[in-house]
């Protein structure tokens, strides 16, 4: 359950259909070319908050189906409609899928009582581990070293998905959590996070940049700091231009350079227009 994980892009028509074979395409680009560790399916960047409850299903089955037990698998089925997040976990849990994640419950301010009811809610009803999925930049929820201390008292609660830049934080989950597994989410901060520590990295970069960031976090293990950094400069050019050009779909359209079906994102998502689409060929030709 270590090393790097793509947070999984799903491929749409124009419609906003999923595309199975573009779906099965961009696994298995994740897995020959960018070699990652494992797949973190129905996320963000799966655009997962965009989707029905049938729509994730066949990702969850698709993804499994196309990844064998070839690496682990995390779905990530949470959502404020608890029913819908149960029902999500017991199906990903039938299909195999090695790890849950749930995102912190978000838009109702819920209180921290109520955050870890739904967690702890999630996890009787299934046979299966548990990832906190931890975003507060687009949830606003934030979970402070006490209350992941209280959390974690479940014992299917194995981890955390950290997507913050507070490396305090990191810093002190680290030391206060040796055997719970903290996975980074900022792809533009692994160097930083790998210091501290972590136990895999989960990302959207990945999907194309996966083989560079498995280096960074080697080189940082091998206490080579200074050459990791030299990768990390060049990944956050790379990630910078992405992020100025649209993040989802300029990481569909590196795909499509690279022959990968990736399609189009889901509304209200917009179509990238013709310039654009014509700097992500250039930023796939310049990083990747
Ligand atoms: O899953 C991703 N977060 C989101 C983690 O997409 C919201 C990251 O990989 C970022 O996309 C990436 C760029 O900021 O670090």
């Amino acid at each position: 359950m270590k090393g790097i994980f793509s947070a999984l892009m799903v491929s749409f028509d124009k419609e906003g259909n999923i595309d199975e074979q573009g779906l099965r395409d961009i696994i298995r680009y994740n897995l020959d070319v960018c070699m990652v560790e494992g797949l973190y399916v129905n996320g963000s960047t799966g655009e997962n908050f965009m989707l029905s409850t049938d729509e994730k299903k066949q990702i969850f089955q698709i993804t499994k189906d196309e990844v064998k037990n070839k690496v682990p698998l995390i779905a990530q089925v949470g959502s404020i409609n608890l029913k819908e997040a149960i029902e999500l976990a017991q199906f990903a849990t039938e299909l195999g899928y090695d790890a849950l994640s749930a995102v912190t419950p978000f838009y109702y301010k819920f209180d921290f009582q109520e955050i870890k009811d739904y967690y702890n809610s999630i996890l009787e009803h299934v046979d299966n581990k548990m990832i906190i999925y931890s975003i507060p930049f687009l949830t606003g929820v934030n979970i402070s070293l006490d209350q992941f201390a209280e959390l974690f008292e479940n014992e299917k609660i194995i981890g955390v998905k950290f997507t913050a830049a507070d490396f305090y934080l990191l810093e002190r989950m680290r030391k206060s959590f040796p055997d719970k597994l903290i996975y980074a989410g900022f792809d533009e901060m692994l160097l930083s996070a790998a210091v501290l520590g972590i136990d895999g990295a989960i990302g959207s970069t990945f999907n194309v940049n996966g083989a560079r960031a498995k280096e960074i976090v080697k080189l940082v293990k091998q206490g080579k700091i200074a050459e990791a950094l030299q990768l990390q400069h060049v990944t956050n050019d790379l990630i910078t231009e992405i992020l100025q050009n649209g993040l989802y779909q300029t990481i569909k359209e590196i795909l499509s350079v690279k022959g990968v079906h990736a399609g189009y994102c889901r509304k209200p998502m917009k179509v990238l227009s013709e310039e654009k689409i014509a700097v992500a060929k250039e930023i796939s030709q310049k990083y990747l």
